[in-house]
């Protein structure tokens, strides 16, 4: 009896789909799953066999290409050396599983160019073979999940073109039964070589010169104009806000200098002011100490002119008084003399007594 050959499937996508844990529920296997926002297998992991409708299988658990430890070049060499290997053993693969959360809110760039480097390495031919596989549906409402699963089916951009070539999408329930029931779809499978397989073992192509090789070559050059071209966006954006400032500064130095300029002229037109002030107060002053000056002067004038008055009044007086005085004393000599004469008289003519002596 033939010894029916192991079935080979490999599950595909971007980093924390959940292809370590598909490949644990379907396998058994104990594969580390990832609990953080890092990627977690780091390399390409084959399960350990099992029974599906009698037949044996293994799973191949591969890195994502969007790997935050690995670069993208990193990840395809490993991925297609193993695949290499594989097939010069005679080892083809019965499916390919490309896994796809159904809970992502959209398609980024990652996930397509995770999904454009899955395509190049399996080629055209092999498209039968796939299985586009959603999870993670307990993550979303229903409704929603199946209005991103027509999306996907019917946008040309994403699943569609792969779906018309041959490749089905289903849903993973997350388990055992959900994952064999995809599995089972492979089992009558005829085996294909994928085309990265074919380009490097049978027309010994480097990996870089395979298709998959070159897109990841075009994406990369693509990431590289576009991050040049973010990077001068950036630099223009700096530049254009760093001449603003700058003009801004500028403004504020003008602005500044013409406050300090209006500023000074205020306080010099206000000096001047206050120096004109002081001016006519100073020549109004001079003018007072003037009119006091000359009023002193007639005051003392006055005074002289009473005090001559008062001398002369005086002299005068004193002239009247040294006049009156003599007067007296001639009118008192007189007297006297008459009253001498008196005496005399009365003394010739029979006595009585002096009055004088
Ligand atoms: N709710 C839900 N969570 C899932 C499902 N499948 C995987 N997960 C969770 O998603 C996270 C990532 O799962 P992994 O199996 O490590 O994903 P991976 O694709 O192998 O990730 P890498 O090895 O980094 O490429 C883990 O926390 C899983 O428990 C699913 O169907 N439903
Ligand atoms: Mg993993």
């Amino acid at each position: 009896m033939a010894i029916e050959q192991e079935l080979t499937v490999a599950v595909m996508g971007a980093t924390g789909t959940g292809k370590s844990t598909f490949v644990n529920l379907a396998s058994g296997s104990n594969f580390q799953v990832g609990e953080g926002l890092k990627s977690c297998t780091p390399v390409v992991q084959i399960s350990e066999p099992f029974v599906l409708s009698g037949r044996r299988m293994r799973l191949i658990d591969t890195p994502g290409f969007d790997d935050t430890t690995k670069s993208d070049s990193e990840v395809l060499r490993m991925i297609a050396d193993f695949l290499a290997d594989s097939y010069r053993q005679n080892k083809k693969l019965s499916g390919i599983i490309y896994m796809h959360r159904i809970s992502d809110t959209r398609m980024t760039g990652v996930s397509k160019r995770n999904f454009g480097m899955f395509r190049s390495l399996c080629g055209e031919k092999t498209l039968r073979n796939v299985l586009l596989v959603t999870n993670m549906w307990g993550e979303v409402q229903q409704s929603v999940g199946e209005a991103r699963e027509r999306e996907l089916a019917t946008d040309d951009i994403l699943f569609k073109p792969v779906l018309d070539k041959g490749a089905h999408m289903v849903r993973n329930m997350h388990t055992v039964q959900s994952a064999h029931e995809i599995l089972q779809r492979f089992v009558d499978n005829p085996p294909e070589a994928l085309a990265i397989q074919k380009e490097i073992v049978d027309e010994g192509r480097a990996v870089n010169n395979t298709t998959a090789g070159v897109d990841l070559r075009k994406d990369m050059d693509l990431e590289i104009e576009e991050a040049k071209r973010k990077q001068e966006e950036e630099l223009r954006r700096v530049r254009e806000a760093m001449e603003a400032e700058a003009r801004a500064q500028e403004k504020r130095r003008v602005e500044e200098m013409e406050r300090a300029r209006r500023e000074m002229e205020e306080k010099m037109r206000r000096a001047q002011e206050a120096h004109a002030r002081e001016m006519a107060r100073q020549a109004e002053e001079r003018q007072r100490q003037e009119k006091a000056r000359i009023e002193l002067e007639r005051v003392r004038q006055q005074q002289l002119e009473a005090q001559r008055r008062v001398e002369e009044e005086q002299k005068r007086l004193r002239v009247e008084m040294e006049r009156k005085a003599q007067q007296e004393a001639a009118e008192r000599a007189r007297l006297l003399e008459q009253i001498r004469r008196q005496q005399r008289r009365a003394r010739h003519s029979g006595g009585g007594d002096c009055i004088i002596c």
